[in-house]
């Protein structure tokens, strides 16, 4: 028996696109870029030989267009998990729902996804300017609790040595944070030799969750000094963002290829922050785009 998903499961809007997004099935690369600034879409497509789309919805703005003959979406996000949840169920459905019969189709298409985001470093050696690639994320958002297959796919053991290491229970533990790898294949390709590969914190916001404290006291008051301390079968956390535990955990229920490179443009440990970043973050989209 096919899946049938009714019209409030997947809302389709009347000229076909899919709700949020606004895209339409025929506009979909197989390889996507995804990013958090809307502004940073058109960063992208600048590099683009042609476009072929381009639409605009809330934060989402996706363009499809082609880099060096490679036809390539690009699409952007906006900030936190819960729009990853929207991006990758709308993006997934796109691929692999036809949206004439409503039914998933037989075959799975593959998508190769690589998020381009900014991030906060946590070790002496990602100062500012660093490309750190997430090759296990901690998801401190719980989106991925509610899925089916959660912990087949994630790294159990790594998950109960950080809780034991932080000495988290009860509030802390709520949702209780989840690990997971990115693509191994994909990591090598786009890490190259020149990113490092580290383990990123998602986080669910960018202040209390990140251990930044303003006027609101924090829950753990050593919540960064355990997190830079904490080492587990050689490796280390590296940096904070917002997004790349939803994306690879999603991926990995989905069958897609997936991973997050971060620019550090504020590194915790040293108090250093660099708010020019938007003149220096072309170079890693290069990057992405030569090895994607
Ligand atoms: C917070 O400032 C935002 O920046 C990072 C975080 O993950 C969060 O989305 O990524 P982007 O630069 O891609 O938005
Ligand atoms: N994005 C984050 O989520 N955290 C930082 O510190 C910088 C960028």
């Amino acid at each position: 028996m096919k899946k049938y998903f009714a019209s409030s499961e997947l809302i389709i809007n009347e000229d076909g696109s899919v709700f949020h997004l606004h895209v339409k099935p025929e506009w979909l690369a197989d390889k996507v870029i995804l990013v958090g600034d809307p502004g940073r879409v058109a960063l992208v497509a600048s590099h683009f030989e042609n476009k072929e789309c381009e639409v605009e919805s809330r934060e989402f703005k996706t363009i499809t267009g082609t880099y060096k003959g490679k036809r390539i979406t690009v699409v952007s996000t906006g900030i936190g998990c819960d729009n990853i949840d929207i991006v990758m169920n709308e993006l997934d459905a796109l691929a692999n729902i036809d949206f004439q019969t409503r039914e998933e189709k037989p075959q799975l298409r593959q998508l190769e996804l690589v998020r381009i985001g900014t991030c906060g470093g946590l070790q002496p050696y990602t100062p500012v300017g660093t490309f750190i690639c997430s090759a296990k994320s901690i998801g401190f958002d719980g989106l991925l609790n509610f899925y089916a297959g959660r912990n087949a796919v994630c790294d159990l053991p790594f998950e109960r040595a950080f809780l034991n290491h932080m000495g988290w229970s009860g509030n802390m533990c709520a949702p209780a944070p989840y690990v997971i790898d990115a693509n191994a294949e994909l990591i090598d390709r786009i890490a190259g030799d020149d990113m490092v590969r580290g383990v990123t914190i998602a986080a669910g916001g960018f202040f209390g969750p990140q251990g930044r404290e303003l006027r609101v006291p924090l829950a753990d008051p050593h919540q960064n000094e355990k997190i830079e301390q904490f080492e587990y079968n050689g490796y280390k956390i590296t940096n904070f963002e917002m997004e790349s535990s939803a994306l690879a955990g999603l991926s990995r229920l989905m069958g897609h290829k997936a991973m997050t490179v971060c620019m550090v443009i504020a590194n915790r440990l040293i108090k250093e922050a660099n708010t020019g970043y938007k003149n220096t973050i072309d170079h890693l989209i290069l990057k992405v785009l030569e090895r994607i």
